[in-house]
């Protein structure tokens, strides 16, 4: 099946035929993880391609997420069927005063799929509840994401909080996002950066091994 029609229709943010493309692809025997990576993710890379451009406006740029949203709750039972064993605990979250998740969905996706409990504190947290979070449920993995520069610093000092509570060495942090970069991850003191969702895990994993 041709994923490219995925891609297309999430960028139309046709809700209902985009499920119903998903379901063809799934019931053809195409993996949920090539769903995924191959025809939602290159859409909505689309979607924030045009919208920089001026092709597109923020009610379709609305009906998109909304339709990448639905379409993740569709496969995230699916992509937990590819699990690959018990991998930690990860705790993720967007800081604070950011309330994009499509891409922190996303990452937590990914790792859920990989085999990690994914305890995903949702949008606009505060340094503070990362940092509860982490006492909480005791996660090998903190993921931090940003989309705006103005919220980025919110990266460091929620890691700054960790420090002064005496947690920081106990977790990996890693951080993603349009704007991060792998020289603001080293500059903030975070151990990974990943510049997508799908390579986060693989990032990650390979880290541990060699840590
Ligand atoms: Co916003 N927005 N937005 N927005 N938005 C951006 C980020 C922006 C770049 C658009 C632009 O101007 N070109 C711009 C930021 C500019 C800047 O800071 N430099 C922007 C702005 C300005 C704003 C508002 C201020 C607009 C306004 O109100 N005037 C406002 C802010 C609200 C707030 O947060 N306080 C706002 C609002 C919104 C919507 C609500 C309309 C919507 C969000 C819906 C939602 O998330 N539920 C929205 C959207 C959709 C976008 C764009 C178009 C797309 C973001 C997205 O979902 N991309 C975006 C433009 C763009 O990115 N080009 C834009 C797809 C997603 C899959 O990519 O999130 O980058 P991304 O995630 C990638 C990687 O970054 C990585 O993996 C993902 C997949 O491979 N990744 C991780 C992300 N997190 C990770 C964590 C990891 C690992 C990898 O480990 C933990």
């Amino acid at each position: 099946m041709d994923l490219s029609k995925i891609s297309q229709t999430l960028i139309t943010g046709k809700s209902d035929e985009l499920r119903q493309l998903i379901e063809e692809a799934v019931n053809s025997d195409v993996k949920p993880v090539d769903v995924l990576n191959q025809g939602l993710l290159p859409g909505m890379d689309a979607v924030g391609q045009k919208w920089k451009a001026g092709e597109m406006f923020m009610p379709e740029v609305l009906r998109s997420a909304k339709a990448m949203s639905k379409s993740m709750d569709y496969l995230r039972p699916m992509l937990k069927e590819d699990e690959l064993g018990n991998a930690g605990t990860m705790v993720i979250g967007t800081v604070a005063g950011d309330l994009h998740d499509i891409g922190k969905d996303l990452a937590a996706m990914m790792f859920e799929g990989a085999g990690y409990k994914v305890v995903n504190i949702g949008i606009d947290q505060s340094n503070e509840s990362f940092v509860n979070a982490v006492k909480e449920h005791k996660p090998s993995l903190l993921g931090m994401s940003a989309l705006l520069t103005t919220t980025m610093p919110r990266m460091g000092e929620v890691i700054n909080s960790l420090k002064e509570a005496g947690i920081r060495d106990q977790i990996t942090v890693i951080i993603g996002g349009a704007p991060v970069t792998e020289e603001f991850a080293q500059e903030i003191g975070a151990d990974l950066y990943a510049p997508n969702a799908g390579s986060a895990v693989e990032i990650t994993n390979e880290y541990l091994q060699q840590n």
